[in-house]
């Protein structure tokens, strides 16, 4: 089809008297009349004149190279935007790309659509061996927080917003929406078509406790010598940093941070106690989680990582994620905003008092830490090689020019050096390999915060993170985005110096110039060496405001196998190398 006879059959074709519609085009009406705005994917049969009329009828179609970054960008835009993101794959092994970003985006409690075709179900429900033949919706349901499945075009406006509906309410996640080639291609009255489509009413409703669950969190918080909050991603996903910040500020308790929560309160404020988590985790008295799972993140609760007389509030919008992992004293269920609200609302002036001897004891241990982290800082800055915290801090002065660009983060040391170094200052923007520490989400991160905000992106990359989704930089190229990629490369996984024990490079090893790989698609590449080069070429790269790759040559014995996380290592009889 060209795109002039899709402009034409917007309006339906005519047989007869009869105004025809198609699945193809109830799926566009469908989401357009829900407001989306942006589609994720890669084409193929039976999906790309849905694509080609999606553009057409004004929707942004981005076509990506492989699937699971078309997801990966689709759950980022779930995320910065609670409208679910939508991923467009085409049958079996298209859709299997995509489902790890679809998995993915529910594990982290982001809110997406995959809409794959799919094939014939004649054929695929007896085996006889279709084109791409695979029984997809068995597939996606193990992954997804709910499947459906579209057997009639009268069924596609159904279909949509029990998808959208699903993603966003509750605790968000990916859905799958299976749309057959044969119903894309069903022939039915424009009119009844019409009819069948809907628009989602109110899809994420707010959520209060009740008055006696409010009162029971702000007398443990009221009695505690050593409250703590912890924000996590999902405090960040709410969109409630006024009531965040509010509460915080109002009741003086000091807070953490989890990484995707950075910036919901500037870093560098006051009570944040970043710098001293591990004795805030262990010595604090009352929790209260706010958008944060008690998970492997966060030690599971368990002592002696915690306090094991700790006692826990949770706020969360999920009732089944309370106690998960420790009792929780205090539920609060509902969704951050109007919890935040209604605690602000009830606690008397002065109720909740910080004891000075807390707030004491964390600034002393920050400002203990602050100090050995400058020590180890400075010690970097004129290293050669060039460390990772060479590097990072190259970025950090730089980022701080520009605070309201998104950064994108993966990789081992490149992920937990770059989370301490690099401080945020508003929310929502910073977005990293979260739950599973995922490889591969960052350049469809990076696309889709580039693509709904308009804003530059800096995604650091470890060298062996960044190929994952490497090719993905031709679609930034492609559609001129204002990315520009700084691969922190030690020329390994984890560390670029493990020796082979044979001919073939050792398993850990990696060698690339991702400088010149941008070039070959119109980008700007550069390479750097030194901290000094880092900071020039990320200021030129940011104020141009196109397409471009740093690759920083980090000294291949700086890192640790598995960064922070090298303890999660089975510990059995030690390999030789
Ligand atoms: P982190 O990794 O940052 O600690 P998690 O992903 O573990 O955060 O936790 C996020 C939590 O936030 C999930 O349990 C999820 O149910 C919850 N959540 C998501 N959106 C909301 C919301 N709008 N209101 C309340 N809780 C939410
Ligand atoms: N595959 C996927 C999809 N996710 C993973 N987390 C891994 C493999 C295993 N893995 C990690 O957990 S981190 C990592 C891998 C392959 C890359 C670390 O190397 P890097 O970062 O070059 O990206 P550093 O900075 O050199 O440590």
């Amino acid at each position: 089809m060209t795109i002039a006879s899709l402009r034409e059959s917007e309006a339906g074709g005519l047989v007869g008297a009869q105004k025809l519609t198609d699945g193809i085009h109830l799926v566009v009406d469908a989401l357009k009349l829900n407001e989306i705005d942006a589609i994720y994917g890669v084409v193929g049969i039976p999906i790309t004149d849905l694509a080609r009329l999606a553009q057409a009828s004004g929707i942004r179609f981005i076509g990506f190279r492989h699937e699971s970054a078309a997801g990966h960008a689709a759950a980022a835009a779930g995320f910065l935007t609670k409208k679910p993101g939508i991923c467009l794959t085409v049958s079996a092994p298209g859709f299997l790309n995509g489902l790890v970003a679809l998995a993915n985006a529910t594990v982290n409690c982001f809110p997406m659509v995959q809409i794959s075709g799919s094939s014939e179900r004649h054929l695929v429900d007896l085996q006889r061996g279709d084109y791409e033949e695979m029984d997809q919706l068995a597939a996606a349901r193990q992954f997804a927080k709910a499947a459906y499945r579209v057997q009639r075009a009268e069924d596609i406006g159904r279909g949509v917003a029990r998808a959208i509906r699903t993603a966003v309410s509750g605790r968000p996640g990916g859905v799958y929406l299976d749309i057959p080639a044969a119903v894309l291609g069903e022939v039915i009255d424009a009119d009844l078509g019409a009819a069948s489509l809907w628009r989602v009413v109110d899809p994420a409703p707010r959520q209060v406790p009740e008055p006696a669950a409010l009162d029971r969190a702000i007398e443990l918080l009221a009695t505690a010598q050593r409250p703590l909050v912890v924000l996590g991603k999902g405090a960040a996903y709410a969109q409630a940093d006024d009531q965040i910040r509010q509460f915080v500020e109002l009741t003086g308790v000091p807070y953490l941070p989890m990484s995707m929560a950075k910036g919901l309160l500037p870093d560098d404020h006051a009570q944040s106690v970043a710098s001293a988590r591990s004795l805030a985790l262990r010595r604090a008295d009352v929790v209260m989680l706010v958008g944060a799972r008690l998970n492997w993140l966060l030690g599971h609760g368990d002592a002696p990582q915690w306090n094991s007389d700790a006692k826990f509030i949770q706020v969360d919008i999920a009732s089944t994620e309370l106690d998960s992992n420790q009792p929780i004293a205090a539920p609060l269920v509902g969704d951050v905003g109007s919890v935040m609200q209604a605690l602000i609302d009830r606690t008397g002036p002065g109720q909740i008092a910080v004891p000075a001897q807390w707030r004491d004891e964390l600034s002393a241990r920050s400002a203990e830490n602050v100090g050995k982290m400058a020590k180890r800082l400075t010690a970097a800055e004129t290293a050669h090689p060039m460390k990772f915290l060479g590097a990072l801090q190259a970025i950090r002065d730089v980022l701080r020019e520009n605070p309201r660009t998104y950064v994108v983060n993966e990789g081992a040391n490149a992920l937990d050096l770059a989370r301490n170094t690099i401080g945020m200052q508003v929310p929502r923007h910073r977005l990293d390999s979260g739950t599973w520490g995922v490889m591969g989400i960052g350049m469809g991160y990076a696309i889709a915060a580039a693509v709904e905000t308009g804003d530059p992106v800096v995604a650091i990359e470890g060298d062996s993170a960044f190929g994952f989704s490497g090719m993905e930089i031709e679609t930034i190229c492609r559609y001129g985005l204002p990315v520009v990629t700084v691969v922190l490369n030690n020329s390994g996984v984890y560390r670029g110096d493990d020796a082979s024990t044979s001919g073939d490079p050792a398993p850990t090893a990696l060698r690339a110039r991702h400088d010149l790989m941008i070039a070959a698609f119109g980008g700007r590449g550069y390479r750097a060496t030194t901290p000094v080069e880092v900071a020039a070429a990320l200021r030129e790269a940011l104020a141009a405001g196109k397409p471009a790759l740093i690759d920083c040559v980090i000294d291949p014995a700086d890192g640790t196998e598995s960064g922070n996380i090298s303890h999660l290592n089975p510990k059995g009889i030690t390999v030789q190398r």
